[in-house]
Parts: C-alpha cells; structure tokens; sequence
C-alpha cells in the first residue's frame, strides 16, 4: 500500500482545499488505497523541514514553500515567496522533479492543482468545481464587496472561519477527507464543523466592533496591534468595510507560536495600489502575495514586531 505525506498550508482555507483536492485527485487517478497522513504546516520566524517529516512513499507539499529534500515528489506552490534561499530557486528553476509546480500568478493553489490535475492528468473536476470556486475567491479576495467578505452568509465563508479561527489544532487535516467528497453545504453541517461555527461567528462580531475602535486610518494606510488580544484568524477584510478609503493595512497580532506582521491590499480600492507587499514582507524575513503578505517573529520578539509593523505603516504613509 501507498504512503502519502501530504503537507498543506495549515488554518488556511486554501491550504486545506488544496490538500482534499489532491487527496481526491490521487486517490482516483493513482492509488484508490492510498494511506494518506496529513501535516499541517505553520509559516515561523525560523522556517526549515524537520528531519523525517517526509517518511511516505509519496512525500506531498501543497500551498507551501519548497523544499530541496530529494525525498518531496509533489510540489504545487503560487506563493511569491517560495523558496527559503536563493539555493533553493537555483535548484528548482534547474532540475525541477517532473510532478513540481510553481505558478505564481495563480489566484489559488487550489486552481492551480485543479488545472493541473485535468489537463495532464484526465482528473475530473467538475464534482469540485464549488470547492476550486471558493478556493480562487477566497484566496485571491475576489469578493464582489467589502460586505460579502465580512458578513460570512455562504457556507463557504462559514467553513473558512472554521478552518482559520477554531480553537483546535489538527483540525483542518480531519476536514481534509471530508473535503475532499462532501459538498460545502454538507460540510457546515458536520459536527466537527459545526460545534465552532456558532461560537466563532459571534467571536467574529466582536472583532467588527473592537477593530473600529483600535484602528487607526490616516493617509490611505491602517493600522492596528490586536497582540494582546486572542485575534489570530480574524476576517482580514473587516479594516476595509470600515476604512473603504483606504488603500492599504499593516497590523500586528500575537499567538503563542509566533508574532506577526500582516501587510495587506484593500480589494476594492487599487487603483493606487503600486508597492509589492511580499518584497517590503521579505526585507525583515517575510513573504507572501504582492498583495498581502506577512512577516513572523519569535512569540518573544513581540516588541520588535511592533516596530517593524510602525515603521512598515509609516513606509506606506510616505507613499
Ligand atoms: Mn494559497
């Protein structure tokens, strides 16, 4: 029997669609009785692949940086910042493994593994198409409105709220199989969905009503420090419901596992919009999408975060 490793971009809606996109994929178009074990993996200031995490005879990686381990045999990557040493970028642009894909203009990875899956590999899609939809919306913020984004109606909204807010670790790889087979409106129904949903919206309301206060909008860019507050996973469209005017947002927020810069675009204002956020992100470490990215620090690097965060909205500002 197969071994599949699969390692996704955890608590990131994107990230868990792309991994039951793949699951599906591989299991109809390889191996029906594949044994898959799901990793979730969390960007940190000091990034690297733990020794003997690839221990499948597969050893997957998708919506996640790159790794030069002779021992991945699926990448499927469109993040900008997806190498961790110009080494790595040299040695994927070189010799990259037959089943590798980077495709950074891709909105999702989502999309891209959809696309990829069909046109080299007969993969039939259409059962998913709600899934690679949501996917390329929520990840590209291709929400018609500020509203749209903030009020969470769909069921898709809903299970990304799960998916990036709920207090339970290994949560989004439980979804991953279910995912990979349930319609969306099926999956806010599964109790282990829906026993976050309720607590989490009303978790999500408060943060509408808390972000009003602590923001401070001034020359088209926000800013606001949540880190004393238990905030990771809040909706990152709220600043621009409230700030339309806005252009851009820089924040900073603080888990037990790390502190984070997050640099953001508002969606529907960019007209001015002209700074690649995942270059300014990975002058101090970071990375991401030219319009939205992020940068982690150490949990005890708190102060240092809110630095770089001033100094970053202050970049902005001066633009
Ligand atoms: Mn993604």
């Amino acid at each position: 029997m197969t071994k599949v490793r699969l390692c996704f971009h955890d608590r990131c809606f994107d990230g868990t669609a792309s991994a039951a996109l793949f699951y599906r994929f591989y299991r109809e178009r390889f191996d029906q009785s594949a044994e898959f074990g799901f990793t979730g993996m969390t960007h940190r200031a000091a990034q690297s692949w733990e020794a003997g995490l690839f221990d499948g005879d597969e050893n997957v990686i998708v919506d996640f940086k790159f790794s030069n381990s002779p021992k991945v045999t699926w990448w499927f990557d469109h993040h900008q910042s997806a190498f961790l040493t110009p080494a790595d970028a040299e040695q994927f642009r070189k010799q990259p493994g037959p089943h590798m894909f980077y495709e950074p203009d891709y909105k999702s990875c989502t999309k891209l593994i959809a696309t990829i899956a069909k046109e080299r590999f007969g993969f039939d899609t259409k059962p998913l198409a709600d899934l690679i939809h949501w996917g390329d919306i929520i990840d590209g913020a291709q929400y018609p409105t500020p509203q749209s984004a903030v009020e969470l109606a769909e069921p898709a909204t809903q299970l990304a709220l799960v998916i990036e807010a709920a207090p339970e670790n290994g949560l989004p790889a439980k979804i991953i199989p279910e995912l990979a087979y349930r319609p969306l409106g099926e999956m806010v129904r599964l109790p282990l969905v829906a026993k976050h949903l309720g607590p989490l919206l009303e978790r999500h309301r408060k943060s509408i009503e808390i972000l009003r206060e602590r923001i401070e909008a001034r020359d088209g860019v926000i800013f606001f420090d949540v880190s004393d507050l238990d905030f990771e996973g809040y909706n990152k469209f709220i600043p621009y419901l409230l700030h339309p005017e806005c252009v851009y947002s820089v924040s900073v927020s603080a888990s037990a596992v790390r502190a984070k810069v997050s640099l953001g675009t508002n969606p529907w204002n960019q007209a001015a919009a002209n700074q690649n956020l995942a270059s300014l992100a990975e002058k101090f470490g970071g990375g991401g999408h030219p319009r939205v990215s992020a940068i982690s620090f150490e949990p005890g690097d708190l102060q240092r975060a809110r630095e770089v965060a001033r100094g970053l909205a202050a970049t902005l500002r001066a633009k």
